[in-house]
C-alpha cells in the first residue's frame, strides 16, 4: 500500500480510509519480519523502533494507539530526509534556494524538503490539530478534508542546515504536545500551542550523521534507535541514555565574545582556566549544528551554550528558538538526567508568548549549567 512517487513523497491512503488496528497488526508483522532478516545476517540483533513506542504504549492502559501512530509517521518522514540527505552531492539538492525564512536565515533547497515531507505526511493522519514548524511564520492547520486529533507537533524540519553543503550532520528536532482546550468550534487555540516545555508529552531529534540515529523520550528515560540501512529499521542502539553528572567539553560560538557581557564572558573564560581538581580547563567543542553539539554532548558529558548577545544591544537575545529546538532537547536532556537553563532557571517552565520566540540556552551536565547560573546570577564561585 505504500507507493514513492518520483518527487520522494511516500503517499499513503487517508486515516478515514484504513481501520487503524489492521494497520498495526501489518505494522507489527512487518517489524517482526525485519527484525528476523536483521538477526538472520546477525549484524543488527535488536529491539526496533515500533516495537519500543508499542511496549511503551503498553504501559499506560488509556492509551488509544493515536500517539503510536503519529510517532509512526513522524519516523518514516525522518526515514525519507535521512535517505534524502544521503544524496546530498549527488543529486540537485545542495545549496540555497535563494530565500529567506521566518528567521532571517539563507533557507536551503534541503530545509524545503525536509519541511514539506514532515507536513505532507503528518497532516493527513488525524491525530493532529496542528503543527508548527521553524520554516514557516504561521502556524500550519489541517486541511478540512482530514480529520483532526488532540496532538500538537512543533519540530525544527533541518537544524544546522547551513552545514548541509560542508558534510556536518544536521538533524530534525520534535516536541509534542497534547491539546488542552475543549474548544470545539475550532480546532485548536493558540493556548493550546504556547504551552510550556515540560507540559510535551513526548520530545526528541533525528540526527542525520555517520550514521542516523533518532533519540525520544516519552518521559520514561531517553532511548537511541540507529537506522539500519539495509533493513529500513531503527534498532535499540542507546538504551536508557544518561548524561554524566560532570562533564569536560564547553561548547559555545566563542567568536561571538566581543557580543557577550561580562558574566557570559566570565562563565566561558572560567572553562577555559587552569584548576586539575576540577577538571578544568575544558575541551572545546563546536560544530554550529545544534543535534550533532547536543549528542556528543548528551553522550560524554559537558554543556552546549548559546548565550544571549549584543549584536543588538537594544534586544539583547539568543539565536535559538524556545519551542521548536530548546524545548524539546530540554526535555530529553532532563530524562537523562541533565539539565537545561536560560541562564536564570529551566527552560522547561518558561512561558512562551511566540511560536518562534527565542532563548539564551544552557544544556547538559547539571554540575555545568548548575554553574552556568551561578556566573549569570552574579554568582561566581572562587
Ligand atoms: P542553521 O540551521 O541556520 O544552520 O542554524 C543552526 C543553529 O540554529 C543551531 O543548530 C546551531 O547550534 C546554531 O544555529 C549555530 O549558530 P552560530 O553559527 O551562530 O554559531
Amino acid at each position: 500500500m505504500v507507493e514513492e512517487s518520483g518527487n520522494g513523497l511516500i503517499q499513503t491512503p487517508t486515516l478515514a480510509k484504513r481501520p487503524v488496528f489492521s494497520n498495526w497488526a501489518n505494522l507489527i508483522s512487518l517489524s517482526l519480519n525485519r527484525h528476523k532478516e536483521a538477526t538472520m545476517d546477525n549484524r543488527g540483533v535488536g529491539i526496533t523502533i515500533t516495537q519500543h513506542v508499542l511496549m511503551e504504549e503498553e504501559q499506560s492502559p488509556e492509551a488509544t494507539g493515536a500517539f503510536t501512530y503519529l510517532l509512526n509517521e513522524l519516523i518514516v518522514a525522518a526515514k525519507v530526509i535521512s535517505r534524502e540527505v544521503n544524496k546530498a552531492g549527488l543529486v540537485d539538492i545542495l545549496g540555497s534556494t535563494g530565500d529567506i525564512n521566518i528567521q532571517q536565515e539563507r533557507v536551503q533547497k534541503l530545509d524545503v524538503f525536509a519541511n514539506r515531507i514532515i507536513i505532507e505526511r503528518m497532516q493527513h493522519i488525524g491525530q493532529l490539530c496542528c503543527m508548527g514548524s521553524e520554516e514557516v511564520a504561521e502556524l500550519i492547520d489541517v486541511p478540512d478534508q482530514y480529520p483532526k486529533g488532540n496532538y500538537i507537533l512543533l519540530f525544527d524540519p533541518l537544524d544546522g542546515s547551513s552545514n548541509i553543503d560542508v558534510n556536518v550532520s544536521i538533524g530534525t528536532i520534535f516536541g509534542i504536545y497534547r491539546k488542552e482546550s475543549d474548544e470545539t468550534d475550532v480546532d485548536f487555540l493558540l493556548s493550546d500551542v504556547l504551552q510550556p516545555g515540560i507540559k510535551q508529552v513526548a520530545a526528541g531529534y533525528f540526527i542525520y550523521g555517520s550514521s542516523t540515529i533518532m533519540v525520544y523520550t516519552t518521559g520514561n528515560g531517553v532511548n537511541g534507535f540507529t537506522l539500519y540501512p539495509s533493513v529500513g529499521e531503527f534498532l535499540l542502539s542507546h538504551e536508557n541514555i544518561r548524561i554524566p553528572e560532570k562533564g569536560k567539553i564547553y561548547s559555545v560560538n566563542e567568536g561571538n565574545y566581543q557580543y557577550w557581557d561580562e558574566d557570559t564572558r566570565a562563565l566561558v573564560d572560567y572553562f577555559k582556566a587552569k584548576d586539575k581538581p576540577t577538571g578544568r580547563p575544558y575541551s572545546s567543542r563546536y560544530v554550529g549544528s545544534l543535534v550533532a553539539d547536543f549528542h556528543r554532548n548528551l553522550l560524554k558529558g559537558g554543556i552546549f551554550m548559546y548565550p544571549a548577545d549584543l549584536k543588538d544591544p537594544n534586544k539583547p537575545t539568543g539565536k535559538l528558538r524556545l519551542m521548536v529546538e530548546a524545548n524539546p532537547l530540554a526535555m530529553v536532556v532532563r530524562e537523562a538526567g541533565g539539565y537545561a537553563s536560560d541562564g536564570k532557571g529551566p527552560i522547561l517552565e518558561i512561558q512562551p508568548t511566540d511560536l518562534h520566540q527565542r532563548v539564551p540556552l544552557y544544556i547538559g551536565s547539571k554540575e555545568e549549567v548548575e554553574t552556568a547560573e551561578a556566573f549569570l546570577s552574579g554568582k561566581r564561585p572562587t
